[in-house]
């Protein structure tokens, strides 16, 4: 039995359920409200001593941090695979290298946009907004780039895509048009819309509190 210690808005929870998803994995979610500081409980600090979600039990094992949890899903519950085949192991290092990417700075920076732009306007700092926003647009471009000439970032649909999906997919929330003048981000979030992983996915929005 699994269970998913989540908050529906968190990127990294939602990383998880797409992956949960691919593999047709049923399971429990147990919502873990950050607005009532239900992550600082002494409960689920037992399950994660570091107090974020999302958290995985799956009988007796509890795993934290969406990337490790990602890998013991891959582990545990190999097809259909996120990640490229053992052996490839470039391909493998493509992947996780991009993921890594995604969770340390690309969700970071969106999560520091959502933050900026939920204040009232007066309040909103310009400079740092545009900062921010060309920052993203760096990524955007570089992404286009690696995409060159393939369908996903590291051969199949992978934990890479994965990685970027939760905040990609709301960047027109913010005033980001992905896909302008960059056809092959353009067909790669086309791609990604296709997948009933990412049609399902809850709590897909540009929420502050998750963006921390
Ligand atoms: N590296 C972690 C990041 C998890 C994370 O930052 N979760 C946020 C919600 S999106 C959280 O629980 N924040 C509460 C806190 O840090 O106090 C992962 O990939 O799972």
């Amino acid at each position: 039995m699994i269970k998913l210690y989540d908050f529906l808005s968190c990127p990294y929870g939602q990383k998880v359920r797409i992956v949960l998803a691919e593999k047709s994995l049923s399971y429990d979610l147990v919502p873990v409200d950050l607005t009532q500081g239900e992550h600082r409980r002494p409960e689920f600090l037992r399950l994660n001593p570091f107090g974020r979600v999302p958290v995985l039990v799956d009988d007796d094992t509890v795993v934290y941090d969406s990337t490790i949890i990602n890998e013991y899903l891959e582990d545990e519950y190999p097809e259909p695979p996120v990640l490229p085949a053992v052996g490839s192991s470039a391909l493998r290092s493509r992947a996780r290298l991009f993921e890594d990417f995604a969770d340390t700075s690309f969700t970071p920076q969106v999560g520091q946009l959502i933050v900026e732009v939920s204040k009232p306007e007066a309040d909103r700092d310009q400079n740092r907004l545009q900062r921010l926003h060309q920052g993203v647009e760096r990524v955007l471009d570089y992404l286009n780039n690696e995409l060159k000439g393939q369908q996903f970032l590291a051969g199949e649909f992978s934990v890479a895509d994965i990685g970027f999906a939760p905040r990609l997919l709301i960047l027109g929330e913010l005033g980001i048009d992905a896909s302008a003048n960059r056809a092959n981000v353009d067909g790669w979030i086309k791609r990604m819309l296709e997948r009933p992983s990412i049609q399902g996915l809850q709590g897909i929005s540009a929420d502050p509190v998750a963006a921390g």
